[in-house]
């Protein structure tokens, strides 16, 4: 393929981004754009026909038929890459988890600087979920011992994975009787690791089997553990007004970017922010004090609970140095290029690696350890503070945009239904009457292969005049925001008639952020929810429900979209598919691809397919949605029996009678 050099609409559709990637032109200076754009993919690898699992290798295999220096075919090579994804991007989630249990236990037993148990409330509902006895004990004594359930779990040998019992029965049931209840976190990955090495599994149907039960570890292990935690130390998110997009930045402030993660630093960052000590170092060194921003989940973090903006999704981490404006970029794990050392050696930004887990050349590292993180914290803000004076000529784009994010799963039961019969009934009675045609999540990251927040952003509109209400998280949420469609009434002039009742009438925005990527546990729990609420099936794969990462690249995309076929959820990718194989394959020899799509959805009622085309995905999206709305025996969607708001038409009902009432609702007599 050749090099091919795009048009800024090209690389992307944020006016913000194209500003800082026409200065870093001006400037001579290169972004993960042009990398793109001067490395196309290797065709082999990326259709995943590479094996280099061993020294014999790499293993090209280019024809029909050929095979490794072992004999793998393929097929084997394809399920086994598959795997290796899964278990590292199930890895990543889960050692999150892993640090955030280890931290609630720390602070159970006052070990800490600066945590609290924020959310008590959460505490005894998750502690009681797991007949951890709640009644007469202080919240320490609950925490600690939920502590130790959840460190359990990664190290667990045998029998099930705790937190799988917040699946429905019916699920549950099927996991078991499929064999895939991952027996612990650790076992799993570590098993994927093993029975992909040279001369293990080479059977498709079970290497494809263990990378189900592995994605389960991260889905129904690391991530729900890493959310109910963040939710018990740092609150339980609600709506809260927030803003997104480079704009954020301060040419006043001594700005500061927290990047990666884990909110163990980052919300500790924010606090020391606004410590007095803090405010008083930044007003002499001639600021007027510390502006925090954020990227990637991390962002997402502080942003879906204190409302801390969000500078940028993944591909604005090079952009926002570009600005010349960041004093520091305080990094912690996952997503972090490296690029961003040796671009930030143009501008007087510190890169501060903060991780014992990762490092990069030449950044700063000021190790973070939850037994000091206050005063680490303020550590750092000081290194920033001090750099302010080194600041050169800045460029701030004037971009951003309002959003309201914050709809934790708990917000969501509690706004359809008040504090004393919150409920999922209003949500699924919508569904059922039509007004809102079915849900779709819209999550996962960026990727300078496609055009920046497009994919998302285009899926998110169209699914939006069907009447789908859309549920976002990563950097798949941030995208929206940046484009107003996390701002609740301001949003709804682009929306189906029947989902608009449905905002005006709750006060909702048309898409709901809930949080970051672990958050997709969240999704989980509404889902279940609705399953258990009833009138849309008794289990996932019934819901008229479509999960999308229509701009994924990292390895925990993978292991996200398995573990939500697992639990019976259609999902599409965007962009490219690491199984593509040969150009022109015939089916029967795509083996993995077809698994994926036909005999994923034979076991566990979702699917995962692999789609490249915008439109494609709406589309497909769309016609999944009905089917499912069809097995149910609800109405057909008909947009215009829809229109107007939720309490005008109340008041029309009412001059009817209970029949007629039940045909305009339903479309059908009671
Ligand atoms: Ni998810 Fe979050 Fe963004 Fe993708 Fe990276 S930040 S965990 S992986 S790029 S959504």
């Amino acid at each position: 393929m050749a090099k091919k050099e795009r048009t800024m609409d090209e690389r992307t559709i944020d006016p913000a981004s194209k500003e800082m990637l026409i200065r870093a032109d001006e400037l001579g200076l290169g972004t993960a754009f042009h990398r793109a754009e001067a490395m196309p993919p290797c065709n082999i690898g990326a259709a995943g026909m590479c094996c280099k699992f061993c020294g014999m290798g790499p293993c090209r295999l280019t024809k029909d038929g050929s095979t490794g220096v072992c004999g793998a075919t393929i097929d084997t090579i394809q399920a086994r890459n598959l795997v290796r994804a899964i278990a590292a991007g199930s890895a990543a989630h889960s050692d999150h988890g892993r640090d955030m249990a280890f931290t609630l236990k720390a602070v159970a037993n006052g070990e800490t600087e600066g945590y609290v148990l924020r959310d008590i409330a959460k505490l005894r509902t998750v502690a009681a979920f797991y007949d951890i006895p709640i009644e007469g004990r202080s919240p320490e004594e609950i925490a600690n011992d939920l502590a130790d359930l959840y460190i359990a779990q990664f190290g667990q040998q045998k029998g099930e994975l705790a937190p799988i019992r917040r699946a429905t029965e019916k699920r549950q049931k099927l996991w078991r009787e499929l064999g895939v209840v991952p027996r612990g976190i650790d076992r799993e990955v570590v098993e994927s690791l093993h029975r992909t090495h040279m001369g293990d599994d080479q059977h498709v149907p079970h290497l494809l089997e263990q990378a189900v039960r592995t994605s389960m570890t991260d889905g129904w292990g690391g991530s729900i553990i890493a959310t109910d935690i963040a939710d018990i130390l740092f609150g339980t998110p609600a709506p809260v007004v927030g803003q997104a997009n480079l704009g954020v930045l301060k040419d006043d402030m001594v700005n500061v970017v927290v990047h990666g993660h884990e909110p163990l630093l980052s919300q500790m960052m924010v606090v020391a922010s606004q410590d007095p000590e803090i405010i008083e170092y930044a007003e002499a060194a001639g600021a007027k004090g510390v502006n925090m921003s954020g990227i990637c989940c991390t962002a997402n973090e502080i942003l879906v609970r204190q409302g801390v903006p969000a500078a940028g999704n993944f591909l604005q981490q090079e952009l926002a140095i570009l600005t010349g404006a960041v004093e520091a970029m305080v990094v912690d794990v996952q997503c972090i290029m490296q690029a961003l050392v040796s671009l930030s050696e143009n501008f007087h930004t510190k890169v501060i690696t903060t991780s014992p887990k990762v490092r990069i050349t030449n950044a700063t590292h000021i190790e973070f350890n939850e037994h000091k993180a206050l005063t680490i914290a303020k550590d750092i803000l000081k290194v920033a503070i001090d750099n302010y004076k080194n600041r050169g000529e800045t460029q701030i784009p004037d971009v951003r945009s309002d959003l309201v994010p914050g709809f934790s799963h708990e917000y969501i039961n509690y706004m359809l239904g008040g504090t004393y019969r919150s409920s999922f009934r209003p949500l699924n009675d919508a569904i059922m009457s039509g007004r809102i045609r079915g849900v779709a999540a819209i999550v996962g990251c960026n990727n300078p292969r496609s055009t920046q927040d497009h994919f998302h952003t285009y899926v998110t509109k169209e699914l939006l005049k069907q009447d789908v209400l859309v549920v976002e998280t990563g950097c798949g949420a941030i995208a929206a925001a940046k484009l107003g469609l996390l701002l609740g009434e301001a949003g709804l002039d682009k929306v189906g008639p029947g989902l608009r009742e449905i905002c005006e009438t709750i006060g909702i925005p048309p898409v709901l952020h809930m949080g970051s990527c672990v958050d997709n546990s969240r999704i989980l729990t509404v889902l279940t929810q609705m399953a258990e609420e009833g009138g849309l099936g008794d289990d996932i794969d019934q819901i008229p429900a479509v999960g999308l990462a229509p701009e994924w690249m990292s390895e925990k995309a993978l292991a996200i979209a398995t573990y939500c076929v697992a639990s019976g959820a259609y999902v599409i990718f965007g962009g490219s598919s690491p199984l593509s194989g040969m150009p022109d394959r015939v089916s029967d020899s795509d083996l993995v691809l077809n698994y994926l799509s036909v005999e994923w959805e034979n076991l566990y009622g979702g699917k995962l397919e692999f789609i490249n085309e915008a439109d494609e995905m709406v589309q497909k999206t769309l016609e999944h949605i009905d089917k499912k709305r069809a097995a149910l025996k609800l109405p057909e969607y008909d947009a215009s029996k829809f229109g107007k708001s939720g309490d005008a038409r109340m008041g029309e009902l009412e001059s009817l009678s209970f029949e007629e009432q039940q045909k305009a609702l339903y479309g059908v007599p009671a």
